[in-house]
């Protein structure tokens, strides 16, 4: 079957899965959130991945619905979390450019939120620096109406678009995700070390947390706690896992 078959089967029959990935304070070593990211149920191997099968959602008109359902589920996980007397961290869902220009995107967003019982404050969504500069005006609409609803929002992979500075100044973001090629660079590329440090420091000037993504050794960890970064996720803390191995990894299940 072709990758759009694929993704129509599993809308519906329900074969998606979730799979999270911890995020960590680095000043205090604890877990603060787990970034959710997208699988076919039961393909642990990742043959066909979101790189792969994200792009092909887009142009087949099915990201919407994917969409909707990444969000539900992470609505769904929090509150089962929670209902089962664990401490649920605050999940980030990536929402594609595509996705965040539709026009029903916002109510849908709300929408969903109410109808799963979920606390917005415990949802974050990362947007690309593409989907938010392309129409920076625009985009500076909806996701001041996202923070209205109390879900926070994060520029995800950030330093490889184009993002205007002066823009940034006036977007109602929360967070900046160092993206994870800088933070590869750290060991060996000084160009990589300028643009950590420069990110953390713009982070700080606009009153934003910042979170390095792509942490892989304890030297990159130590760095970038150093240089003050807020945040760090990567397979040096945890890969992404399914639910239940998160929860019991992360969030303290029996
Ligand atoms: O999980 P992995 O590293 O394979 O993800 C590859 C890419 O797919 C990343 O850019 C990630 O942001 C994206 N991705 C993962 N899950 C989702 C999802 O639920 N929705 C969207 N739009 N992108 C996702
Ligand atoms: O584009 P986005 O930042 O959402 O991409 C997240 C992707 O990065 C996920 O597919 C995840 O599997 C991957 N990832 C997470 N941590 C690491 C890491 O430490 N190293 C590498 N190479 N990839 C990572
Ligand atoms: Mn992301
Ligand atoms: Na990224």
């Amino acid at each position: 079957t072709t990758v759009e078959g694929r993704l129509k089967q599993a809308l519906a029959k329900n074969t998606f899965a979730l799979h999270y990935q911890p995020v960590i304070d680095l000043r205090t070593g604890a877990v603060t959130g787990a970034e959710a990211l997208l699988r076919f149920a039961g393909e642990d191997c990742e043959a066909l991945g979101p790189g792969l099968f994200i792009p092909v959602a887009e142009s087949s008109g099915l990201i919407g619905a994917i969409g909707e359902w990444v969000t539900a589920e992470a609505c769904r996980q929090h509150v089962a979390w929670a209902a089962e007397g664990l401490e649920p961290v605050p999940i980030a869902i990536n929402v594609s450019p595509v996705q965040f220009r539709q026009r029903r995107f916002v109510q849908r967003l709300a929408d969903i939120l109410r109808e799963g019982g979920m606390n917005p404050a415990s949802l974050l969504l990362e947007i690309t620096e593409s989907a938010v500069m392309d129409n920076a005006d625009d985009a500076a609409g909806i996701l001041a109406s996202v923070r209205a609803l109390g879900v926070k929002v994060v520029l995800d992979g950030f330093g490889t678009g184009c993002s205007s500075l002066a823009h940034l100044g006036s977007l109602p973001l929360d967070k900046l995700k160092i993206d994870r090629s800088f933070v590869e660079g750290i060991r060996q590329d000084p160009t990589s070390r300028a643009v950590v440090e420069a990110v953390i420091a713009l982070g700080r000037t606009l009153g934003l947390e910042v979170v390095a993504e792509g942490i892989e050794s304890g030297d990159a960890f130590a760095y970038l706690k150093a240089h003050g970064c807020d945040q760090g996720q990567g397979y040096f803390f945890g890969r992404p896992l399914p639910r239940d191995e998160f929860a019991r990894q992360f969030l303290g299940k029996g």
